[in-house]
């Protein structure tokens, strides 16, 4: 199966595209293998708890996460989480990381595993605005990201992993007066949907 995650509210953000985008995915079969979806917390333990325990529970060829990134324009695709918890407001327990490790004593970074030149190009060729990025933040996403990287190495498992950023929602910007880029979450589905298609193409062109 593929999992794919996306995150609850965060940091006064009445909504997160990221949570719909995953339901919507939720019980498809993409290429014969069934998709998952799960809604993460932003929380600096369970996040990561959560994050191991879907993928003890569940196995997965590959496992995509989805959040939320304020101020990007397009859709990123992350291509490495680095050991680093700096956050910039507090989680939804009110913690604030400042300049911890993800893992201690864990690799200074891991590169995700998805093939996102290939996400990327199926992407541009459906017309939907997305980017290679190389820095997830230093916030939950790129501690989740990090964190199913580190359990993939660390238990043997076969998972392809990855993460994809997505803008704001219109609705969010207009009910914040902010001057922001936005996306429609309809189109975080559409990019969904195109990613878990290469994902699945790329798991039968190279069986684990
Ligand atoms: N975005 C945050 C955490 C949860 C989410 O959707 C981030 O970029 O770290």
């Amino acid at each position: 199966m593929i999992l794919v995650t996306g995150f609850e509210p965060f940091g006064g953000h009445p909504s997160n595209p990221s949570e719909e985008i995953a339901h919507a995915v939720d019980g498809r079969v993409v290429g014969g293998l069934p998709v998952r979806a799960a809604i993460l917390p932003v929380h600096h333990v369970e996040a990561g708890l959560a994050a191991r325990r879907l993928l003890h529970e569940h196995d997965p060829l590959a496992v995509l996460h989805v959040g939320l990134a304020a101020g990007r324009a397009r859709i990123a695709l992350e291509r490495v989480a680095v050991n680093v918890m700096d956050y910039e407001v507090a989680d939804n327990a009110g913690y604030q990381a400042s300049g911890e490790p993800c893992v201690a004593g864990g690799p200074a970074a891991y590169l995700a595993t998805l093939p996102l030149p290939v996400i990327l190009d199926a992407l541009a060729r459906d017309g939907i605005p997305a980017y290679l990025s190389n820095t997830a933040g230093t916030y939950l996403c790129n501690q989740t990201l990090y964190a199913t990287l580190h359990t993939v190495s660390v238990a043997s498992s076969r998972a392809l992993v990855g993460f994809m950023h997505l803008p704001l929602s219109p609705t969010m910007v207009a009910a914040s007066g902010l001057d922001q880029p936005s996306m429609d979450p309809a189109i975080g589905v559409r990019a969904v949907e195109v990613a878990l298609r290469v994902i699945s193409e790329h798991l039968s062109a190279h069986p684990s």
